[in-house]
């Protein structure tokens, strides 16, 4: 066995021999002591180095050792106050398994805030960073927690194919490739997909699966390749789906806070479960809203600065409901005088998700394809599944690293994923 024990399950222990592993955290030598960090995905142990228990040769070769080395030390714990975590670790032997160079291209102990740019390129280091790795705790905690509340609630967990043939939500958002002899398309969406096992039978579906748009903006909210949390739901209208939506959030929410308190701590949030049901605001509500502090017309897309108005006018989650069908993808089930089934869900000024019950009825389906410029012809394969059955259903896509940005409170939605694919970055 290379390890007995990790840094947290030794820290519970007094008077026992372990061998623990991990990376040189710190190194500090004062004399004839001297005190090496070793840091694990679980915390730290102080490993006390004692001159005259371990000899002169030993403890020159272990205060040598780079910061960042991958090591493994066998000795005793013991409970002490005198030590920062309330114990330490007596070494006799430290093995050094891989040594680290010198300089290090990014510090991992160092206080040093770097450039985004830089800790990307060294993201290897940089996610050794307990608070940047506590953001993909957080992130892990809350998708377990959504999957949970969606199986609960009897969805079946799908995979549908990411190389396509058609654009979801827009053409020119597509990243193309070419298939063989063939035009192909990464997906930007699962939506075609979704509701096509909706005529399938398969009653309720989720995925969790990576989308891909080919935006050409580059915000601290976007990114080029994202990870899509989707749901749809046979006989099932718009509030259906929205409530499956806030309860996946909630159930995301509390898992976070029952495993990831240390995580929380490290990144210094303070999370409380949202309350249910979420407020939901008319697209006409919150036209009126917006309308007191600036000027929108009806039809028109809320404005980041529209947002900023309706997210200090109502903050925390609110769905914003029956929007006006134009400016809503084809698929939205109409509803009278230019309305849809459609919403949104949002944090403060911050689209996490959007949604709609469907349209499923073939010929107004068609009718609406065209009234957006699209050539049913391009979408046989989708339609076909409205001709032969196909029950009234509703659903949702929700942006994973939105979420986490809004659970973990960092900025840049490039934090939330590990190797981001923005406008410029392709690598690592
Ligand atoms: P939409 O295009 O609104 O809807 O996407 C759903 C959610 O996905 C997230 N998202 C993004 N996150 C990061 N970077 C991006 N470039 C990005 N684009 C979208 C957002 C957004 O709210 N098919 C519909 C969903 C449905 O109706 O079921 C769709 O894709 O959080």
């Amino acid at each position: 066995m290379l390890r007995t024990h990790t840094t947290k399950e030794a820290s519970m222990l007094d008077g026992e021999s372990v061998r623990v592993c991990g990376w040189v955290h710190d190194i500090r030598v004062l004399g004839r002591i001297a005190f090496l960090v070793l840091r694990d995905r679980y915390g730290f142990a102080q490993l006390t180095l004692i001159r005259s228990l371990l000899g002169k040769d030993k403890f020159k070769e272990y205060t040598k050792i780079t910061r960042e080395s991958v090591i493994c030390a066998t000795g005793k714990v013991q409970k002490t106050e005198q030590a920062k975590l309330g114990f330490e670790i007596l070494p006799e032997i430290i093995e050094v398994l891989n040594p680290a160079d010198a300089p290090l291209p990014l510090g991992v102990s160092d206080m040093v805030t770097a450039d985004m740019e830089t800790r990307i390129e060294n993201r290897f280091l940089d996610l050794r960073k307990p608070e940047v790795m506590a953001v993909f705790k957080v992130r892990s905690a809350l998708l377990q927690g959504i999957r949970e509340v969606l199986v609960a609630n009897g969805f079946l967990e799908v995979h549908t194919p990411k190389i396509v043939a058609t654009a979801t939500e827009g053409g020119t958002e597509l990243f193309p490739l070419k298939y063989f002899e063939k035009d192909a398309y990464l997906n930007q969406s699962p939506q075609l997909y979704k509701q096509i096992l909706m005529a399938a039978g398969f009653d309720r579906v989720f995925e969790i699966a990576p989308a891909f748009r080919a935006e050409e903006h580059n915000t601290t909210r976007h990114l080029n390749e994202f990870i899509s949390i989707d749901a749809e739901l046979s006989f099932a209208n718009d509030e259906d789906a929205m409530s499956i939506l806030e309860k996946s959030i909630v159930g995301g929410i509390k898992r976070v806070i029952d495993k990831e308190s240390e995580a929380l701590e490290q990144l210094n949030v303070k999370l409380s479960i949202p309350e249910l049901p979420f407020r939901r605001v008319t697209y006409d509500e919150a036209l009126n809203l917006v309308n007191k502090h600036i000027s929108m017309e009806w039809g028109e897309d809320f404005s980041t600065e529209a947002l900023k108005v309706l997210g200090e006018e109502i903050g925390g989650f609110y769905f914003i409901t029956r929007w006006p069908l134009d400016i809503k993808p084809f698929y939205v089930l109409p509803d009278e005088d230019g309305y849809s089934f459609a919403f949104d869900l949002m944090y403060r000024d911050k689209e996490l998700s959007s949604g709609a019950q469907r349209n499923h009825r073939y010929e107004s389906l068609v009718e609406i394809m065209r009234s957006k410029g699209l050539n049913p012809e391009n979408f046989n394969f989708y339609l076909r599944a409205f001709k032969y059955g196909m029950p009234p259903h509703a659903g949702w896509g929700l942006g994973l690293e939105r979420l986490v940005m809004i659970v973990t409170g960092v900025k840049n939605i490039r934090e939330c994923v590990i190797f981001p694919r923005d406008r410029t970055r392709l690598v690592p």
